[in-house]
C-alpha cells in the first residue's frame, strides 16, 4: 500500500532548491511520487511505507541541508 504523507521543508529559498529537494525525495526507495511547492513550502510525498518511514524522509530532507518536519 502507500501513504501520502506532507512535510513542510524549510530554508528553501529559490526554484533550484525545490528541484533539488523533489529530486531527492525521488531518489529513495519507496518514494512513488513527491511535490514540493515553495511558495507554501509544503511537500507532498507519496511512499511506501513498508519500505519508507516518514521519519526516513524527514532525515533524507535534513541531510541534504534543509529542514524538514512531519505534518499529517
Ligand atoms: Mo538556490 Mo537552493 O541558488 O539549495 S538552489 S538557494
Amino acid at each position: 500500500g502507500t501513504l501520502v504523507g506532507q512535510f513542510i521543508v524549510g530554508g528553501m529559498t529559490c526554484a533550484a532548491c525545490v528541484n533539488s529537494v523533489e529530486g531527492i525525495l525521488r531518489s529513495l526507495p519507496g518514494v512513488k511520487r513527491a511535490a514540493v511547492a515553495l511558495a507554501t513550502s509544503l511537500c507532498e510525498v507519496e511512499y511506501d511505507p513498508a519500505t519508507i518511514s516518514k521519519d526516513d524522509i524527514v532525515t533524507a530532507i535534513e541531510d541534504a541541508g534543509f529542514e524538514a518536519s512531519f505534518v499529517q
